[in-house]
């Protein structure tokens, strides 16, 4: 014990650093500066330790899922079940009170949240400006994928629209053409420049599928704001407290740890060495199941359902009534969209910070009202049901609510903005998969006459 104790003292820590420690300013150049480091550390950890164990395996597991098979290394977050999400070693109050915000006082910017994801460090306010700036520069689309995104069919779903508008930007890929003619030591300086274009472009790719699915299909960009401000505007939202939720959403939607399906995808898919285009799609074809990201649209779904079911039969909305709509859809052999979870076990915090900017900036709006009123039912019918391990509400219980008051109401195309999120954390991790140079993702599979015979074997 004490010798663990000894060697977790001198193990790297996953906690921002508050100022950037290093001389070099600009982000590709902390980058460089923590990779040498970070690479020996990896290797004194594989060549002296890798032999130590970290748990048996079950059948269950096997069968299951995977549950909490610890398989993967991954450093930009990680989930505790009681706790929830810390992004570098922050939850999402120390993000909101440490990270540089567009204004002062106001909720982070993503790009505060790349930088910290990518380097580990909390940006100066002038470092996330410098990203900001960096992101625009780089934020022309390839000239086909304008006329790609319309000459989608109009009921093309958009996530399969943005998933195929991102895997065809792959023709710009600097990995890819690299892979034929770098050294693969240098390989993360290209997958760098890729990582940071997909991040620049994601934006704009989602406004076209969105302006041109529900509105005149023009987008207008207005450059002089951050991240968040300018695909508002793209969107065509001009609210500057719909900004603010906007900066909040894709922070706390950027990163779930590894294990989550978007996040593993995109990592797994990487690891083949296919190029961050082809990776990050194949995350968000993950990311558009029902299971994962889709259900913060199922989740509105079912909260204008129960609204106009009601109103039709002229029923109140209450805690006795909303039970009776949560039985029926037990009932009819369907999940409760938005509550349960793989991993936590307690009220996400992501769900958490939202409710906290609904008080403040909503609390008379009807839905947020009903919202309210579903969490303090479903837990308890949950709970009742005796199998479900998380009776509480994920993310996506609370994200449609907030984007229906400021009058964005397609709850088809909600999944698209977890997309543009769900990159920040999924690609910054693949940076560093590529810069310690991880292998090839391969575990084992099992037949069933194997785990028969070790079942029997262990009567
Ligand atoms: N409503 C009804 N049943 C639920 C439930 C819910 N919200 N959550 C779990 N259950 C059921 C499971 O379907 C499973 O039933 P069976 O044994 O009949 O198959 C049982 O309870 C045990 O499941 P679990 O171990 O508690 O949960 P899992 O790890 O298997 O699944 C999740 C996790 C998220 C897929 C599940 O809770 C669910 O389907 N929730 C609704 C969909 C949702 O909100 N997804 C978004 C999650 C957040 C994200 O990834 O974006």
């Amino acid at each position: 014990m004490q010798a663990f104790r000894n060697l977790a003292a001198r193990a790297p820590k996953a906690t921002a650093k508050s100022v950037s420690s290093r001389c070099a300013s600009t982000l590709k150049e902390v980058l460089a500066a923590q990779i040498p480091e970070k690479q020996a550390s990896l290797l004194k950890l594989k060549k002296e330790h890798g032999d130590v164990g970290l748990g048996m395996v079950t059948i269950d597991q096997v069968i299951g899922g995977s549950r909490g098979i610890k398989t993967m290394m991954w450093e930009t977050s990680n989930l505790d079940p009681e706790e929830g999400i810390r992004f570098r070693g922050l939850t999402i109050p120390d993000c909101q009170k440490k990270l540089p915000g567009y204004q002062k006082g106001g909720e982070p910017t993503p790009e505060a949240l790349i930088w910290l994801l990518l380097t580990s460090e909390v940006p100066t306010k002038e470092q996330a400006d410098m990203l900001t700036a960096d992101l625009h520069a780089r934020s022309k689309l390839p000239a086909h994928i304008e006329p790609l995104i319309r000459s989608f069919p109009k009921d093309m779903h958009p996530m399969t629209q943005f998933a195929a508008a991102v895997a065809a930007m792959q023709t710009d890929s600097k990995f890819a053409v690299a892979y034929h003619t770098v050294n693969k030591k240098e390989l993360w300086q290209h997958a760098y420049e890729d990582i940071l274009n997909v991040f620049a472009r994601l934006p704009e790719i989602a406004a076209l599928i969105y302006r041109c699915r529900y509105a005149d299909g023009q987008v207008k960009k207005d450059l002089s704001l951050d991240y968040s401000g300018n695909f508002c505007r793209m969107l065509g939202f001009t609210d500057p407290t719909f900004d603010e939720l906007m900066r909040l959403y894709m922070v706390i939607h950027s990163d779930h740890e590894g294990g989550n399906a978007s996040a593993h995808a995109t990592h797994l898919v990487g690891s083949t060495l296919s190029d961050p285009y082809l990776s990050y799609a194949a995350g968000l074809c993950a990311l558009a199941g029902p299971l994962h990201g889709l259900a913060n649209q199922e989740v509105l779904g079912w909260i204008l359902q129960l609204q106009a079911e009601f109103k039709k039969a002229g029923k109140p909305v209450n805690k006795d009534t909303i039970e009776e709509f949560t039985l029926a859809t037990l009932n009819s052999g369907k999940v409760i969209p938005g509550y349960g979870h793989a991993v936590l076990r307690k009220t996400d915090p992501r769900y958490e910070a939202q409710r906290q900017f609904a008080l403040k900036h909503l609390p008379d709006d009807p839905l947020f009202h009903i919202v309210s009123t579903v969490y303090e039912v479903v837990p308890g019918v949950l709970t009742k049901l005796g199998k479900v391990k998380n009776p509480w509400p994920n993310v996506d219980a609370h994200s449609g609510v907030l984007l229906c008051h400021y009058g964005f109401t397609q709850h088809d195309y909600y999944t698209v903005l977890f997309g543009v999120s769900r990159a920040m954390g999924a690609l910054s991790q693949l940076f560093w998969d590529r810069a310690l140079g991880l292998p090839l993702e391969r575990p084992k599979s099992v037949t069933p006459e194997f785990l028969w015979s070790q079942a029997t074997k262990a009567k």
